[in-house]
């Protein structure tokens, strides 16, 4: 039997999803989106799970699209409608990772380039390896960033930086991806799965839903005008103000013991 694409383990609420094409720096193939989908979709349903890392096997933590993929290919052999596989593979995927009910970090253990970079972005937190590095590779196979890339590199590094990522193509090294606020933090690699469990431990044990919600608050907010912003901030209060966790949090800090959050 072949190897499975994607690995997931459960160490207490936190669920690890390993991208398992070392080989091809685990570079996405339409099977590897499947199992990647129903790996990230089975953590957002078991109500057991309230944190998720995502890491690569071997050398690289993901190059992007594998370029050798028979979802590259058109079936009469002429030019592939790329499109059709964005629409179908990193759309549903990107839009996945942003509406998971619990925090995802990306746990980057080594190059993350092209839809692969984009895909580590995408999550709530990203620690890299000190080894590791971020390439927008697309512009050098003669295409634009995607996976979210548009809209994430701008508001996380701002325009200059976004397009000087985007244009060059050059890779980033993680010191300097922290630095500039691309990513939250940088690790010697031996440290690199220890730290990134410590935090979705720490997370696991903070109230997921209110951590969703902040999630979509910050994203939202970054379109909304100031008045709506507060708007949502009072829509979302009331929601959670309603809600088992905040009573729960409330009566622990008074009655000084530890809370235990529960809702999703
Ligand atoms: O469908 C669409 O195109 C739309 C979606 C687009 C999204 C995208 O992600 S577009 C961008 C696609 N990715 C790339 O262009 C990156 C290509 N890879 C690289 O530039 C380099 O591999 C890296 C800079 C990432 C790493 O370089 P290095 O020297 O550390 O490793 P390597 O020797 O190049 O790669 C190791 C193996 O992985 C090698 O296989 P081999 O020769 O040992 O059998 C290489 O071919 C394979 N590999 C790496 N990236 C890909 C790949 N195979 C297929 N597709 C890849 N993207």
């Amino acid at each position: 039997m072949s190897e499975p694409l994607i690995l997931s383990a459960t160490q207490g609420a936190v669920r690890t999803i390993t991208l398992n094409r070392p080989a091809a720096l685990n570079s996405f193939t339409g099977a590897m989106h499947e199992q990647l989908l129903a790996a990230l979709d089975a953590a957002a349903g078991d109500a057991a799970v309230r944190a998720v890392v995502v890491t690569g096997a071997g050398r690289g933590f993901c190059a992007g699209q594998d370029l050798n993929d028979a979802d590259m290919r058109a079936p009469d052999g002429g030019a592939p409608d790329i499109g059709a596989v964005i629409e179908r593979r990193y759309l549903p995927l990107a839009l996945r990772v942003r509406s998971m009910p619990v925090p995802v970090i990306a746990a980057v253990n080594g190059v993350a380039a092209g839809a692969g970079a984009n895909f580590a972005l995408g999550c709530d937190f990203v620690i890299a390896a000190r080894s590791a590095g971020f390439i927008q590779a697309f512009s050098k196979i003669g295409l634009v960033p995607d996976c979210g890339g548009t809209w994430l590199l701008p508001r996380l590094v701002g325009r200059a930086r976004a397009i000087g990522l985007a244009m060059t193509g050059d890779k980033l090294p993680a010191e300097e991806a922290q630095r500039i606020g691309l990513i939250w933090q940088c690790v010697d690699d031996a440290a690199l799965m220890e730290q990134a469990l410590a935090l979705a431990g720490r997370l696991a044990a903070l109230p997921s839903r209110a951590l969703a919600d902040t999630r979509r608050a910050l994203d939202d907010a970054a379109m909304l005008d100031y008045g709506a912003a507060l708007q949502l901030e009072a829509r979302l209060q009331r929601e959670l103000g309603r809600a088992h966790d905040y009573a729960e949090g409330v009566a622990a800090f008074l009655a000084k013991r530890a809370p235990v959050f529960t809702d999703r």
